[in-house]
């Protein structure tokens, strides 16, 4: 069957074909995105809700001139299909494949690199500055979603536009869901535009604009009708209005109430119905040649075209293989570990019962973290404060002043927005502050914007931080009822899925604050001594290497550190002192790492055993489909270790030790 998406190659195509030849496209596509993603997962969800407008906006638009900047760019699959990368479409976030994400070094048509929420406005404002500087007529698009507006950073960037160009099109992609169900005020804001009666009186100039376009009378017969039908449009995307819309009009404009856009300076237009291809391709030209600032709010439905992911947005945001027919996920095997997330989860809801001063906070990752566990078990004790992770740090520190113990459930790499405010409102002021840091290592298929590779070393530089990660699940309860003992702030950092299948005891244990657990001692029988400091995930490593190493006839001691701050000095000491060879692991760059605090301590300590480092190199790791090839291919695996170990036995290794020199 001859589809037009095997004849569209790039923006140019997209821009020959007709209104009904882009719906039969737009079809097309969302089979390409629910067919193309089965096998290994991606953000289905938000782009199935983005088919019409990437159509409309390609047809409108010319890329890479003109620039399209997207939030968070998880919503790029269309993006990348119609820009010359649909043949690799299903190698998307898989090894060698397409990034999940919009990259700058994958195609000139991805301007701008995301993958964290609530940067486009900015940089798109930075890209419309420039233009404007340089007198060159690129136009410039933001496509933001409604949960991008809990961000602090777009509200930074809005309040900065009116003020700096006269061009700039902003596009509020709202359906109602951040990756859950969006929160807060704003939320409740846009459901109020949509449902007060005087939103969506088309402006007169838009009218204008619309009648002189060739069909325009078609164009603007679509837009009244879209008019007519948005109360029905709303139903059917369940935007329901909880109460009666109290937004009083006040003339402004001629664009109907005091809408928050427009008293920050910008037009706004809308909403329309995000589904309308017509209707967006006409918005789309009078947004080019408008000489003011606008928003566009338009009405998506996340998961369009595939029941399943309509009737559970939160699930098919983004999730792993499911079945094309009926959406369904493979369960869980028999017999596999449960998620360090889902382990955190239940722990929080097991130290919540037992104390009061207890609290969860998330920055809109109830499920990622796990913390919807406790949204379930105790709503009471449950706080989702939106995309805001600043706000999510500073409002726990606030928590703690007034006697509370708040715990903020967090993706290593998320966290990273916060660092000021870890920096000056929680540590500063020692408030007892825990941090539940998740993702920490690799996020495989996301890559190198959610890789959670960075919290040691931003971390340890910070006094009053007691920061850990567990080896397993038992030491990751452990953990959370010893932070929970702590009067300073405290941070738990753990990896992305499965973890290790101990059994988890019932009663937690209070571990000893900076006490490293020795697993495994040295034998003293004079045979070539070799230390394993294998940190948190990678301690299974080091107890693989020992293993190997022993019955090669090195002795071995295997150790777990427990604590990155403070690290236990005197542990390390005597087996830095005791070993002629010591290895570090960690899952996390060796750049200030773990590694580097032991370094450190021995330098101080005048301690010249060579030491191995194993972790990341000192650059942005790559995404792939799996964590273990990506170990692999940087080395942290149980025969780099052991070969390394070796290498330190070979001749060099008297040299190097007189030196006192570090190997990498
Ligand atoms: C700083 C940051 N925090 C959290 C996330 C996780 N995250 C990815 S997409 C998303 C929701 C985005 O919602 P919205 O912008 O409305 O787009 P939609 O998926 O609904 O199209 C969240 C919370 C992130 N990417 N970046």
């Amino acid at each position: 069957m001859n589809r037009y998406l095997d004849m569209v190659d790039g923006p140019a195509h997209v821009k020959k074909l007709t209104p009904p030849q882009l719906e039969k496209l737009a079809g097309e596509i969302r089979q390409e995105l629910i067919i193309g993603l089965a096998k290994a997962g991606g953000h289905l969800g938000p782009n199935l809700g983005v088919v019409e407008l990437t159509l409309a906006l390609h047809q409108v638009f010319s890329t890479p001139k003109d620039k399209f900047v997207w939030d968070v760019s998880h919503q790029v699959y269309v993006h990348k299909i119609l820009t010359g990368r649909k043949d690799r479409f299903h190698t998307i976030r898989q090894t060698d494949g397409l990034n999940g994400f919009a990259l700058r070094s994958e195609s000139p048509h991805d301007c701008f690199g995301a993958g964290h929420a609530g940067t486009a406005l900015s940089a798109a404002l930075g890209m419309a500055a420039a233009r404007d500087k340089r007198g060159t007529d690129e136009n410039v698009v933001c496509i933001f979603g409604d949960a991008a507006l809990t961000n602090g950073i777009s509200f930074e960037a809005l309040n900065n536009i009116s003020h700096t160009t006269k061009k700039f099109i902003g596009i509020l992609n709202d359906n109602e869901w951040s990756i859950a169900k969006n929160v807060g005020a704003i939320s409740g804001y846009l459901n109020k535009l949509i449902t007060n009666p005087s939103y969506n009186k088309l402006a007169r100039d838009f009218e204008k604009f619309l009648s002189k376009l060739p069909k325009g009378h078609i164009a603007l017969k679509l837009a009244h009708k879209a008019e007519e039908g948005f109360k029905g449009a709303i139903s059917e995307v369940s935007l329901k209005q909880k109460q009666q819309p109290t937004m009083d009009g006040d003339g402004r404009g001629g664009f109907g109430s005091a809408i928050l856009f427009e008293e920050m300076g910008l037009r706004y237009l809308g909403p329309i119905d995000g589904h309308n291809l017509p209707l967006l391709i006409s918005t789309l030209e009078f947004a080019k040649t408008c000489d003011h600032p606008i928003v566009i709010h338009i009405l998506t439905q996340k998961g369009k075209g595939f029941e399943a992911a309509l009737k559970q947005p939160e699930k098919f945001h983004g999730l792993g293989p499911y079945d094309v027919k009926t959406g369904e996920t493979p369960p869980a095997k028999p017999g596999t570990a449960p998620n360090y997330q889902d382990v955190f989860g239940q722990t929080m809801v097991k130290l919540c019962r037992n104390n009061n001063n207890l609290v969860g906070i998330t920055a809109a990752m109830p499920s990622g973290t796990g913390l919807k566990h406790l949204e379930k078990a105790m709503p009471d004790r449950y706080i989702d404060v939106g995309i805001a992770e600043e706000h999510a740090v500073v409002f726990a520190a606030g928590m703690a002043t007034m006697g509370y113990h708040p715990v903020v459930a967090i993706y290593s790499t998320f966290l990273q927005r916060a660092y000021d405010c870890i920096h000056h409102d929680v540590c500063l002021q020692d408030l007892p502050v825990i941090f539940c840091m998740d993702r920490a290592g690799l996020s495989a298929n996301d890559g190198p914007t959610h890789h959670g590779l960075f919290d040691i070393a931003y971390l340890r530089c910070l006094p009053n931080v007691i920061a850990m990660a567990p080896k397993d699940e038992d030491e990751l309860q452990d953990m959370m009822f010893t932070a929970t003992h702590q009067n300073h702030p405290t941070f738990i950092r753990y990896p992305r899925g499965a973890a290790e299948g101990v059994p988890i005891k019932e009663q937690p244990k209070l571990l000893e604050v900076g006490k490293a657990e020795v697993l495994h001692n040295f034998a003293s029988n004079g045979k070539r001594k070799v230390a394993l400091f294998g940190l948190g995930n990678l301690n299974a490593i080091a107890a693989k290497a020992a293993v190997q190493l022993s019955t090669e006839g090195y002795d071995i001691a295997v150790v777990n550190p427990r604590f990155t701050k403070p690290i236990d000095a005197g542990t390390h000491e005597f087996f830095g002192r005791a070993a002629d060879v010591v290895v570090t692991l960690e899952d996390h760059v060796l750049m200030g790492g773990y590694g580097s605090s032991v370094l450190e301590l021995f330098a101080d300590r005048g301690i010249t055993t060579p030491v191995v480092r194993i972790g990341w190199p000192d650059q942005f790791i790559e995404h792939a489909s799996t964590q273990d090839e990506l170990r692999r291919k940087y080395g942290l695996t149980v025969e780099n270790t052991v070969a390394k170990v070796k290498a330190q036995f070979s001749d060099t290794h008297h040299a190097s030790k007189l030196l006192g020199a570090a190997v990498a």
